[in-house]
């Protein structure tokens, strides 16, 4: 099988890349050209593609750029396209709606059109995104009315609709896997959950004294990544294509999350956390909540990995990341709860191979 993955270096680009290998998949990825390397994130299952049995592929495209995302998608012939690729922070898109909605509304478009003038016959996802459900009270499922809140959720539900469009007018095989928030090591140093978890690390590292956030009161359904993007595979996997909600069934403030996350290494959050009105938004989805009943039922799809878990992981791998020694249950939560096909982290470091032992080295060797 060969698949396309578009946001290919972002978080769910990279995990979704190692899963799609593990599965012996060959794969191909677009990326911008930068003028430092921005691969980081896939450095460690990169293989030279002049190496005998190399299965992973970069190309240099834009999601603003039709032609070259027309020659890469014909040039590769995938049988499954993933489409994660976006302008993807919410509070940045009130900074630049129109290139957001270029890049993650109209991006969707400029592929399903190659797809469809190509005549290749390939499965393709969007991803889509709770924050499409926005004013919408909770729990959020696919019946749910979108009612977008920023450029950012605007630009999805037009993305989400063209999926659709192209399904019904065409007889494409898309469809959109409605996701809720998901995060993990890797997250993006912007978003709130890894900004707390850095703040800590450079705290304890006394590198930083405070953390200023915005909103503290938003609610969202928190899940651990290495897991949706199982779940988009899934929905590629099925007979029909169709819609799916996936999320945890569980929401939490920010102030929880921040509360969890100093707490864990024995700090008192309100000595460090300010709010910032910088950070608030002109508008706020208040409370997203996934009613994941769809996903459970025909994908038999279930999160594993809970909030306070995923709180620890995170909180874990940023330590280590500056080179302290993790408080350690978020590492022992992932051998036991997710024991898998992902790295720890980027790179698997000296301090996480004591810690899980022989017997998790062997299966990332
Ligand atoms: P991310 O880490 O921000 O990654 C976004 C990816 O898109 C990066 O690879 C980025 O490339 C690429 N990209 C951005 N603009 C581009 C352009 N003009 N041309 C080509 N590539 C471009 O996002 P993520 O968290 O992995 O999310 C993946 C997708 O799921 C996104 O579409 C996001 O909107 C959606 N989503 C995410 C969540 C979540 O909680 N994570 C929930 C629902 C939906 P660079 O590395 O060069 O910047
Ligand atoms: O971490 P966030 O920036 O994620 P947000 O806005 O929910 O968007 C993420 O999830 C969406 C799925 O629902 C994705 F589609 C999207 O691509 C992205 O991955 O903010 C979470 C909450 C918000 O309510 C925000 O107002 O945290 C609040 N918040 C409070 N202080 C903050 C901050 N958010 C950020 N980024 N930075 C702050 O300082």
């Amino acid at each position: 099988m060969r698949a396309l993955v578009t946001g290919v270096t972002g978080q769910d680009g990279s995990y979704l890349t190692e899963f799609l290998l593990s599965r012996g998949y060959e794969v191909h990825g677009i990326i911008r050209r930068a003028s430092s390397f921005n691969t980081q994130r896939l450095d460690h299952v990169y293989e030279d593609p002049h190496k005998r049995g190399a299965r992973l592929f970069l190309h240099y495209g834009d999601l603003c750029y039709g032609e070259q995302l027309t020659n890469i998608i014909y040039s590769s012939q995938p049988d499954e396209i993933y489409h994660l690729g976006a302008q993807s922070h919410v509070k940045v898109s009130f900074d630049i709606p129109e290139y957001t909605g270029d890049a993650t509304g109209l991006g969707t478009t400029r592929i399903l059109q190659a797809v469809w003038r190509s005549g290749i016959k390939t499965r393709f996802y969007q991803a889509s995104s709770s924050e499409m459900f926005g004013s919408s009270s909770p729990p959020q499922n696919e019946k749910t009315p979108f009612q977008p809140r920023s450029p950012y959720g605007a630009a999805k539900v037009y993305a989400y609709w063209m999926a659709v469009n192209y399904r019904e007018a065409y007889d494409l095989f898309a469809c959109n896997g409605i996701l809720f928030n998901h995060e993990s090591p890797r997250r993006g140093e912007t978003f709130v959950t890894r900004k707390i978890t850095r703040a800590i690390a450079q705290i304890l590292c006394g590198k930083q004294k405070k953390l200023y956030l915005g909103n503290l009161e938003a609610k969202r359904d928190w899940g651990y990544a290495p897991e949706y993007v199982q779940a988009m595979w899934l929905i590629l996997q099925q007979e029909q294509p169709d819609d799916y909600v996936i999320g945890t069934g569980e929401t939490h403030s920010v102030k929880e999350f921040a509360e969890q996350a100093f707490g864990y290494v024995g700090l008192d959050w309100r000595e460090y956390v300010e709010v910032d009105s910088k950070y608030v938004r002109p508008t706020e989805v208040d409370a997203l909540l996934a009613d994941t009943a769809k996903a459970r039922d025909q994908l038999s799809w279930e999160p594993k990995v809970t909030f306070p878990e995923l709180v620890r992981i995170m909180v874990d791998a940023d330590m280590e990341a500056v080179g302290l020694k993790p408080v350690g249950e978020g590492i022992r939560i992932l051998q036991v709860r997710f024991s898998d096909w992902h790295q720890w982290q980027i790179s698997v470091s000296d301090v996480v191979r004591s810690l899980e032992g022989a017997a998790m080295e062997k299966q990332h060797a």
